[in-house]
């Protein structure tokens, strides 16, 4: 009989995806995933930036893999357009990292820095992870949103800061539980390696169930309708 909740064992790498909004620690999370995996899992990077390559050229001077495997997209465009709204240049990149250093376990591809309401299509990303930080205030996890709410692990980053910003890390956690219906929340900090564990925990168990065709990826849902400004004056909407 066929089984609705299973799909064939995967050929293909994991795709997994890191959202969040600016400067929370995407890249940061990414370099440790790569740090402390790439012995394990053969690995590849793809930044996207609106108009630079920073981020991989960040993952690049810390030295996390080798040069080749990083690579960025430049999107020109908001993020959330790139990885949700048309995912081409996306996925041509993925693909062709997929094919040059074939066979691939993971791909990992970090999302511009966003405002909290950009997720990864499921036609571009396996997994998503979103990251917050505890720098960026205690009610942020409150607040919802589909990354907050939907991706498959929420991150919450800089729990070493708590202390100097005033917040509550333990009261963040039981928020962010509450707005994902129980959904796995992770409290990490690069200094705390017991967090680090879990982080690569969660990795290595992600990739095992999607390698065995256990994972379905699940859409987180679709962004607020908001409105953007941009430098040379004119403005849009994405509803
Ligand atoms: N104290 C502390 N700082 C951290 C931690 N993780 C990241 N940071 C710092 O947070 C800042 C932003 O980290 P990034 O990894 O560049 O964040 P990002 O989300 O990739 O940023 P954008 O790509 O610009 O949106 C950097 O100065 C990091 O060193 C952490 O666990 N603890
Ligand atoms: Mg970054």
């Amino acid at each position: 009989m066929h089984d609705e909740t299973t799909t064939a064992p995967q050929a293909r790498a994991l795709r997994l995806g890191v959202a969040g909004p600016v400067g929370t620690g995407k890249s940061s999370v990414i370099a440790t995933i790569c740090r402390h995996l790439r012995d394990e899992f053969a690995l590849g990077v793809i930044t996207n930036d609106i108009y630079t390559d920073e981020d991989a050229r960040f993952l690049k001077s810390e030295g996390v893999l080798p040069e080749e495997r990083i690579r960025a997209v430049e999107t020109g465009s908001c993020p959330h357009t790139a990885i949700r709204d048309d995912v081409t240049m996306n996925l041509m990149a993925v693909e062709d990292m997929e094919r040059d250093f074939a066979p691939l376990d993971i791909v990992l591809v970090e999302s511009g820095g966003d405002n909290l309401t950009a997720t990864f299509s499921p036609a571009l990303v396996d997994a998503q992870l979103f990251v917050l930080d505890v720098a960026g205030g205690g009610d942020v996890a409150r607040k919802g949103g589909p990354g907050i709410s939907g991706a498959d692990l929420l991150v919450i980053n800089k729990i070493d800061l708590g202390p100097y910003v005033d917040v509550d890390v333990e009261q963040m956690v039981t928020d962010a539980e509450k707005a994902r219906d129980g959904g796995p929340v992770l409290a990490l900090s690069r200094k705390h390696p017991d967090t680090v564990e879990k982080l690569c925990d969660w990795v290595r168990e992600m990739h095992k169930t999607y390698a065995g065709g256990g994972h379905i990826p699940v859409d987180p849902g679709p962004m607020a309708p908001h409105h953007h400004a941009h430098d040379d004056g004119h403005t849009h909407s994405h509803e």
